[in-house]
């Protein structure tokens, strides 16, 4: 089989990449190690930036999510009892979020793809990438027992932080940074009404909490804890009892518990690999950084490398190979502006045991300084709901 462009992982980055380069006339395809099934459950990203709705319109996947999203002109910050709003819209000239489930948006990719009549191979095995380096890469994978080989001009790696693009990379080219944090997130996601009309991002001495949400009759509520902690040993009623002890009393009046519909602990990670091309091959989305979640940047950053790749790609096949040659740096510099600002939000939010009191007396004075200035809760709007593009 060949294909102009390869794309390994059907989570958003390869599915948005993927409808994009369809747009463009460029023949793709996608090889998924999982079912879509598979790929529908995982519970993940529930905040799209301005920018990622413009993109997905773009890529003429953005009808349901207008119609069943909910965009939120701001969030509140809860801090001893006491609630702060930052204004999105009055702090950055208008703009919004989008609240719409990562998994809403991958099913509307998926559809969007199967009605295109475009190649996915799901449950693809021993998938490897070859020969990215010269002119002729392609990609080898296994699909019910029979070995395939796709030849492509390029390969994009969108199979997340645990696949298999990043590291067939020589070591000697590729330098990683990383961040680890001491805790991680236990998601519930409920049937019942959300707390309130906002996200509510808590800080507090038993750790931070945050009141999410996926439509007007689905929630989903989020709690720190250390990365010692078992999903089993979490009942429903253990976790709600604990999210009341993080909230105020109005929410704690306003929250309609029920059981868990789904329950995971997701650890927290700040990491970027450098660069993001490699020859031939390029990395999108988790498979060249992660995020920590309080910023809502992960689903955000791949929708926005995509986007970049999908017009290197278009620029290439027009004639000019400036984006491709631009691809990495463009990258990273919002990328880095992101990890910036969720390592920012998330050492300001939560409370992590190995810092002195000192420090902690220094961020808490940092929260009520963002809270209470103009200025302060500008810089937190203006990155919460994306930087501009720099094309
Ligand atoms: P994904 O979604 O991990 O998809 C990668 C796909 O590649 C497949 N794969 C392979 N396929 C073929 N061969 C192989 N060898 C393969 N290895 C892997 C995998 O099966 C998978 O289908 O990466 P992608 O596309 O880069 O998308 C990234 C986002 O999923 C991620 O950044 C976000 O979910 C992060 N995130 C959030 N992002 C936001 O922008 N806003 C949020 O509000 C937000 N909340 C979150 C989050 C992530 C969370 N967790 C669980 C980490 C909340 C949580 C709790
Ligand atoms: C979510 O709804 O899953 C969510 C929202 C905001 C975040 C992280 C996750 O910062």
């Amino acid at each position: 089989m060949r294909t102009q462009v390869a794309i390994i992982g059907a989570g958003p980055a390869g599915l948005i990449l993927g409808q994009l380069l369809h747009k463009a006339n460029i023949d793709a395809v996608i090889l998924e190690a999982h079912t879509p099934d598979y790929v529908l459950g995982r519970i993940r990203a529930g905040v799209l930036e301005q920018v990622a709705v413009d993109l997905l319109d773009e890529a003429g996947v953005g009808a349901r999510m207008h119609a069943e999203g909910l965009p939120h002109d701001g969030i509140e910050i809860l801090i001893e009892g006491r609630r702060h709003r930052i204004d999105f819209v009055g702090l950055t000239g208008g703009k919004q979020v989008m609240v719409y489930g990562q998994t809403e948006l991958t099913r509307d990719l998926m559809e969007a793809r199967a009605d295109a009549g475009l190649t996915t191979v799901y449950e693809a095995k021993e998938v490897s990438v070859h020969d990215f380096d010269g002119e002729r890469p392609c990609v080898r994978y296994v699909k019910d027992g029979v070995s395939h080989k796709l030849e492509c001009d390029f390969i994009a790696g969108c199979d997340g932080f645990h696949g298999i693009c990043r590291a067939s990379v020589p070591a000697s080219a590729i330098r990683n940074f990383e961040r680890a944090y001491p805790s991680g997130w236990l998601g519930l996601l409920s049937d019942t009404p959300p707390v309130a009309e906002e996200l509510i991002y808590a800080n507090h001495e038993r750790g931070f909490a945050l009141c999410s949400m996926r439509s007007h009759t689905r929630s989903r509520y989020y709690l720190q804890v250390p990365l010692s902690e078992k999903v089993e040993d979490w009942s429903d009623q253990r976790f709600w009892d604990e999210l009341r002890r993080r909230l105020d009393a109005p929410a704690n009046a306003a929250l309609v518990t029920g059981p868990a519909i789904e329950k995971s602990i997701a650890p927290l990670r700040s990491f970027v690999a450098e660069p993001m091309r490699f020859g031939r091959m390029f990395l999108a989305g988790d498979a060249a950084h992660i995020v920590p979640p309080t910023g809502a940047k992960g689903l955000n950053l791949a929708a926005s490398d995509v986007r970049y790749l999908s017009r290197a790609f278009i620029e290439h096949y027009g004639g000019s190979s400036a984006g491709i040659n631009h691809y990495s740096d463009r990258c990273l510099r919002r990328v880095w502006k992101a990890e910036r600002f969720s390592w920012w939000m998330t050492r300001l939010l939560h409370r992590f045991p190995d810092t002195n009191p000192f420090d902690q007396k220094a961020l808490e004075a940092e929260l009520d300084y963002v809270v209470h200035s103009e200025a302060g809760r500008t810089t937190l709007a203006e990155n919460y709901v994306g930087l501009p593009f720099e094309d």
